[in-house]
């Protein structure tokens, strides 16, 4: 029987794990799949999870099932960590919430939970957006479309042909935006955007859907969640999928949680219901340990600064990184305009450079970064600057 289905081809972005490992050159630099790496390439625990970590083992009884909506002071922390502590949809009640496994798995309950909705509903993603969006979002039965968003040639927003776009939807559409540090350009948008995007969303009626994967690794924990606050303070309905994978160094514990603002409490009582019906089709429950390590760093006042302190030294890295890396392409005097490097917010920057000089730079200099020439700004370190930037002078011309 299982002949029926053939071999998929692998992953493009996770197949470059195994290329670079197998790379002999010493001078190798692995810039592809987006995870944080300190100054020795390291993806380390952050201190205040490990603490958090040894002293849950300690308390810790049971294993028994800790029930639908996952680890309760994890999802009070969360919502109060992305929509802020004074926010009315807290306050009044109208958000549904529930913990899942990663922001993958809020992404996936939150398009089953929008695919409920009605037969006729399309998501919009931005062009370009992470790639699994498309599984995600589709695999719920959802149908996709792209707006305009990435303007090449000046490696930022080209919001007026979004808004352009957005002026065309209705109340049958859903808008899935980046809440921050936007995956895979970097290009993010800016306050005034999302005031627009709230006056859009009211006018046409269409449902924002933000995913936020990197709250405190732009320009700081409350800078980054500015535009998704001003949404939530000025429409009624939104989605919102978010991840710990990278501000709290989660990733492979699946850690995040999808939240749902609605018209009323009485509304998010239903849909809490309903989320919780979806996420019981799929997988039952999330699994609970990263829940219970944030939970305890974000209602701990050392540990919780231990965490902040942390998050922005590596955010703080991140844009040194930018800056060191700009500085020695601007030495080499390379024909490309590169300038954008340093504006643009968070992990990932796509240098705009053709697929060709993106395996010149795989093949000869043992530069690894996704086919799209996205770069993990977070690969780099002070060392191999000099020598990325030799490459990309030689490949541009
Ligand atoms: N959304 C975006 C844009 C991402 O880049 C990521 C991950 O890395 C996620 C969501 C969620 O990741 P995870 O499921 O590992 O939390
Ligand atoms: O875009 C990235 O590189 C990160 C990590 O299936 C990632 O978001 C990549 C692929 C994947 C899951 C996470």
């Amino acid at each position: 029987m299982f002949e029926r289905l053939e071999a998929l081809p692998a992953d493009s972005l996770l197949g470059l794990i195994a290329l670079f490992r197998e790379d002999s050159n010493p001078q190798k630099v692995d810039l592809g799949v987006g995870v944080y790496r300190d100054e020795a390439g390291h993806t380390a625990i952050m201190s205040a999870i490990q603490k958090a970590s040894r002293e849950h083992m300690e308390t810790e009884d049971s294993k028994t099932y800790i029930g639908p909506v996952g680890v309760v002071g994890f999802v009070e922390g969360i919502k109060k960590l992305v929509l802020g502590e004074q926010s009315s949809a807290i306050q009044q009640g109208h958000l549904a919430a529930i913990q899942t496994p990663g922001g993958c798995g809020a992404l996936r309950v939150g398009s089953e939970l929008i695919r409920r909705l009605g037969d006729e509903l399309t998501v919009w993603v931005s062009d370009p957006t992470w790639a699994n969006h498309v599984p995600l979002i589709q695999s719920a039965g959802l149908p996709i479309q792209s707006y305009p968003y990435f303007d090449a040639s000046t490696g930022m927003v080209n919001f007026e042909a979004m808004d352009e776009q957005l002026a065309k939807l209705g109340p049958n559409d859903v808008v899935l935006l980046h809440g921050c540090c936007h995956n895979p350009t970097g290009a993010d948008l800016s306050f005034e955007h999302w005031q627009r995007i709230a006056e859009r969303a009211n006018k046409q009626g269409f449902i924002p859907y933000v995913d936020i994967a990197y709250q405190g690794l732009g320009d700081g924990l409350e800078e980054d969640v500015k535009g998704v606050r001003y949404l939530s303070e000025n429409i009624q309905e939104m989605v919102i999928a978010t991840s710990c994978s990278k501000n709290f160094g989660l990733y492979r514990e699946r850690t995040g949680a999808l939240m749902i603002q609605t018209k009323s409490a009485t509304e998010a009582a239903a849909i809490q219901t309903q989320i919780q019906d979806v996420a019981r089709a799929n997988y039952s429950m999330s699994p609970a340990y990263g829940g219970h390590l944030v939970d305890k760093v974000l209602h701990n006042d050392e540990l919780r600064r231990e965490w902040q302190d942390e998050l922005n030294a590596m955010a703080t890295r991140v844009k040194s990184l930018r800056a060191g890396l700009l500085e020695e392409i601007n030495k080499r005097d390379i024909a490309k305009d590169f300038s954008f490097i340093t504006q643009q917010k968070g992990m990932f920057t796509y240098l705009g450079i053709t697929p060709e000089q993106v395996s010149e730079l795989r093949r000869d200099y043992s530069i690894y970064m996704a086919d799209s020439s996205r770069i993990n700004v977070a690969g780099l370190n002070t060392q191999c600057l000099g020598y990325v930037a030799d490459a990309l002078k030689k490949v541009c011309g």
